[in-house]
């Protein structure tokens, strides 16, 4: 049934080229131009990045899901959501997602104001989606202990927040937007595994039960609790399926997990 669909990838595949191959050429005309032997590395490094960063990707998510990418580091993960986004556009296939995103970077972004305003980001406060918000994704108790509580400043004259903070407010931020999909990039680097577990509880699954979900983890008790997993390896779709097909398929997959 389309109509229940959110997201759709048929057969996908892209690359980071970005012009690279046309820097390495100039190189190339420099050199040859300067009476320099051509570096051996320009190759090297044309064959690298022009090389697919995805590989015949295929999947579906219906609305209300949770789809979980995983695999080892370069594997593809963060260029899927950013081909997702619009931002790397694909070489071949199709892509089809009906509305509006809400994406969880990495590194979330943060501007100088208070720490409201860092997770509003330009929304209007909502007292009550706020305050679920915060408590799903264990904010409150670091507000406590901050002099001005969520009034106050980052950056210039504020307080600078730990790595663990910073991924907390990032998630925060991309939750408390209404959207039709949520793209969850590694959301709960930097971490412990008690809080990672009781946020991945929390917010992932419970307040956003009824949200179109892609988290990007490799975590097994995370890979268990989601609807699709699609495990990535060098750009490839090694495994996509549910959790009871992945151990029957592929019994090996814990060995891509690793890294
Ligand atoms: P991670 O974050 O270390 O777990 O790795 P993944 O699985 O998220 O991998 P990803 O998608 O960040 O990287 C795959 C390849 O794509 C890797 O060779 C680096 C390259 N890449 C990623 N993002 C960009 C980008 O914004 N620009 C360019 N030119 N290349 C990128």
């Amino acid at each position: 049934n389309r109509t229940t669909t959110e997201l759709e990838l048929v057969n996908v595949s892209a690359s980071w080229d970005e012009g690279i191959g046309e820097l390495f050429e100039k190189i190339k005309q420099e050199n040859k131009a300067n009476g320099q032997p051509n570096c051996d590395a320009s190759l090297f490094f044309t064959n690298l990045y022009i090389t697919p960063v995805l590989k015949n990707i295929s999947l579906y998510l219906e609305k209300g899901k949770m789809l979980a990418v995983a695999g080892s580091t370069g594997s593809g993960k963060s260029s899927l959501l950013m081909m997702i986004l619009g931002e790397l556009v694909p070489s071949e296939g199709k892509i089809r997602h009906s509305g509006r995103i809400s994406f969880s970077p990495q590194t979330p972004w943060i501007m100088p104001g208070t720490i409201r305003d860092a997770i509003l980001f330009g929304l209007t406060y909502d007292e009550y989606r706020y305050t679920s918000v915060i408590k799903a994704c264990q904010l409150e108790e670091d507000f406590a202990l901050l002099p001005e509580k969520d009034k106050t400043l980052l950056v210039e004259g504020g307080v600078t927040l730990s790595g663990g903070q910073r991924a907390r407010l990032g998630l925060a931020r991309a939750v408390y937007k209404d959207a039709d999909l949520y793209l969850l990039d590694a959301p709960f680097t930097h971490l412990d595994i008690v809080t990672e577990k009781e946020i991945f509880e929390k917010c992932v699954c419970k307040l956003m039960a009824s949200k179109t979900r892609i988290v990007v983890t490799s975590k097994l008790e995370h890979l268990k609790r989601a609807d699709k997993i699609l495990l990535l390896h060098n750009g490839d779709c090694y495994f996509y399926g549910t959790f009871s097909e992945l151990q029957a398929q592929r019994p090996d997959f814990s060995s891509l997990l690793l890294g």
